[in-house]
């Protein structure tokens, strides 16, 4: 039975708005999973995290198997026990955290050898130890182990890199026992349609419940990714949710709903927060400036989370330039609210015919043209 059901479709865009059932309940599409990557959203409690609307957030592979170790978590009743979440739970496979944390590393066709970044020990991972490990965290929706390839790339590297993320595929999907666990495939090819092309055709003909896209916001202009969205999407099947991996900022997430992208995960809200950035209707803003040391106003007056609720942006930036720790928290808070408010709009908006309006009206409130 497909997990994955289409509630609506819009008539002027691919947004559709959808529900993946896990085995940790139902998840409404299009979404944005807050990413914890360290068995915690940072700065935030499960419980809060939960409250701001969050049904499904991401977790690492890579961080959780070198720190605390796979085996320890499974002896501790699984990741969302160890964690106490109790929504879903996407593992990514480390198909792209070894390539840009791990040290020195060497691919083969089996797998590839790296030195941790937290001790330089050394360790390997395979499609088939990639699937073992996740089945141990025991995440609702596992990863394919992939290639992540970095931009600018070759097309002669792209290619070999694509067609061995496709036969990775082949072996993770015939090393995958859980049956309470998905496993969606990584559709890569770099920024050329025909190995995009070829990569959909080779995942679609191998039947995954879900495709995600890779190796897109690593670098390259906006316009090549979304170029490369409207080549991907048309052909991944209608009716299995798509997941555009490490995406994005709030314009992104617009722009791939609209372009028939269901699922996100990004670090921008809670990594962004911590740096003192946080995002309102009109834009990003900086608590650190000195235009808010007088300002009695909340960081946005209609925003109805916590922080806004209770404090003002010139207490806020008084935390900041202090490096207090509650600044982390509230920050934070907001800005996952933002994410999480924005795509509850967005499945409105899909589900009531009017997104086309939503997506005018939200560059308005920002005063910038739409892409
Ligand atoms: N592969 C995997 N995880 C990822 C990516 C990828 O290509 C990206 C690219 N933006 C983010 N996270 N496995
Ligand atoms: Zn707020």
């Amino acid at each position: 039975m497909n997990p994955f059901e289409i509630l609506a479709v819009d008539s002027k865009s691919r947004a559709r708005r959808g529900r993946l059932l896990t085995s940790h309940g139902p998840v409404e599409t299009p979404v944005f999973m807050p990413v914890g990557t360290q068995a915690t959203i940072k700065a935030l409690s499960p419980d809060e995290v939960h409250a701001l609307g969050a049904r499904i957030i991401l977790g690492n592979t890579y961080h959780l198997s070198l720190r605390p170790g796979a085996q320890r978590i499974a002896r501790l009743g699984g990741l969302h026990a160890f964690m106490a979440w109790p929504g879903a739970i996407l593992t990514d496979s480390g198909g792209f955290q070894v390539f840009s944390l791990a040290t020195i590393r060497t691919i083969d066709e089996d797998g590839v050898t790296f030195q941790s970044h937290i001790d330089g020990s050394r360790h390997r991972i395979t499609p088939e130890s990639c699937i073992e490990i996740q089945e141990l965290l025991g995440s609702d929706i596992a990863m394919c182990f992939d290639e992540c390839t970095p931009y600018p790339v070759t097309r002669d590297y792209a290619k070999a890199s694509m067609e061995r993320t496709v036969r990775w595929a082949r072996r993770c999907r015939n090393a995958h026992t859980r049956e309470d666990q998905l496993l969606f495939a990584i559709v890569q090819g770099g920024v050329f349609p025909d190995l995009r092309r070829a990569c959909v055709e080779a995942l679609t003909a191998m039947d995954f419940p879900g495709y995600a896209v890779g190796s897109l916001a690593v670098g390259e202009p906006k316009e090549v990714m979304l170029d490369v969205l409207e080549t991907v999407v048309p052909d991944l099947p209608h009716d299995k949710p798509r997941y555009l991996m490490g995406v994005g900022m709030p314009e992104d997430l617009v722009e791939g709903v609209w372009r028939g992208i269901d699922m996100f995960d990004c670090v921008v809200p809670t990594r962004n927060a911590r740096n003192g950035m946080v995002f309102t209707s009109r834009g990003a803003l900086q608590i650190k400036h000195s235009r808010y040391a007088d300002d009695p106003e909340p960081i946005e007056a209609a925003c109805t989370c916590y922080t806004c609720r209770t404090f003002s942006r010139a207490y806020l930036r008084h935390l900041f330039m202090a490096k207090e720790l509650l600044v982390y928290r509230l920050l934070s808070l907001h800005n996952l609210h933002y994410f999480l408010t924005l795509m509850e709009s967005i499945r409105d908006a899909v589900m009531r015919g009017s997104f086309e309006e939503f997506r005018r009206q939200f560059y308005a409130r920002r005063c910038v043209e739409e892409p």
